[in-house]
């Protein structure tokens, strides 16, 4: 479970007419991921056959942020949307987010051993239930939405049902996996490739997350390219953050193996840039975000608050 940044109690001003507004982004989260957890454990019952229903859940279920989840929820709720709409495209970012997760920890990719600060997937089922596994939690996803979302018109549905394909396929993760996997051991990777990679592989679901939410609550065209323009600045500086905490955090406060990024040869912000620029880009774009969003007022301090701990954040 996530363990909100230091300062998350803090009160946030934001009112158009300067009011201070008390907004506890610990008990915001808490209170959410409560409400993710439940629901996740809802959306996927145990059947047969059980093996891959348990290594499904196994993954789903083991923790971490619930950020994409989250997301949708809080942008779908600006909006002035209800959970209700919201909550099954919520589930089913995170079972896309965690099937990426799955099949980006296989040998064949990054071969890692601890996510969420338990074995990985194939370490517990297998190679071949872990594939399996992540096939099943990415089809599943998309049936989930469509049984499952109430009081939402159907081409808006749609809409998020195609905005969802269009994220996690060739124009969207794998597009961003399959170029990370081609500059590994490249000591000559620009600046302009790197941010391809993440844009797609990182920021393409996190975009996704916050656009959902806003076609959910029925967001005319420019509100969804203003909240757009939010989750693009969030989704980068969520990489960068990611790829500093890879050098500066244990592997224990990150629940994964540190430092691979360095293990692995991969171009990084930090070795692009060093720690201290990446820091600061970061921060610029949390600033960016935050100003796509003011203008909703008071209505949009989760989405703020949610900015700034991109940045804040040990893990
Ligand atoms: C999507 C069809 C399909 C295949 C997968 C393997 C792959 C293609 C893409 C890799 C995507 C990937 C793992 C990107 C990294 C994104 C990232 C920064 C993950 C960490 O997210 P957190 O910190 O994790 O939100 P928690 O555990 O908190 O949920």
């Amino acid at each position: 479970m996530m363990s909100p940044p230091k300062g998350s109690t803090a009160t946030v001003r934001q009112s158009p007419e300067h009011q201070s507004v008390s907004f506890d982004l610990k008990q915001y989260l808490s209170q959410k991921q409560a409400e993710v957890e439940a629901a996740l454990d809802r959306s996927l019952p145990l059947a047969e056959p059980k093996t891959i229903y348990e290594s499904m859940r196994y993954s789903l279920l083991a923790g971490g942020k619930r950020l994409r989840p989250i997301l949708c929820l809080a942008t779908c709720e600006l909006l002035g949307g209800t959970p209700e709409m919201a909550i099954p495209t919520a589930c089913a970012l995170e079972m896309v987010h965690t099937m990426s997760l799955i099949h980006d920890d296989l040998p064949a990719m990054d071969n890692d051993d601890f996510r969420r600060g338990k074995p990985t997937n194939h370490k517990v089922y297998g190679d071949d239930i872990a594939i399996l596994a992540g096939d099943g939690l990415l089809a599943y996803a998309f049936e989930y939405i469509v049984e499952n979302t109430q009081n939402v018109a159907p081409q808006h549905l749609l809409k998020v049902i195609a905005q969802l394909g269009r994220a996690v396929g060739a124009e969207g993760l794998v597009g961003g996996q399959v170029v990370d996997l081609e500059s590994e051991g490249k000591s000559d990777v620009s600046i302009e490739t790197l941010n391809f990679i993440h844009t797609h592989k990182t920021s393409a679901l996190l975009e996704v997350s916050v656009v959902s939410g806003a076609i959910l609550a029925g967001a005319d065209a420019a509100v969804q390219a203003s909240l757009l323009r939010y989750a693009q600045n969030i989704g980068l500086a969520f990489q960068i953050i990611d790829d500093i905490l890879d050098i500066t955090a244990t592997s224990e406060e990150l629940g994964k193996s540190a430092g691979k990024d360095l293990t692995a040869q991969k171009a990084t912000y930090p070795s692009i840039w060093g720690l201290e620029e990446s820091r600061r880009q970061a921060q610029v774009l949390v600033e960016n975000a935050k100003a796509e969003v003011a203008s909703f007022g008071d209505r949009a301090i989760p989405l703020m608050a949610i900015a700034d701990f991109i940045t804040a954040r040990s893990y």
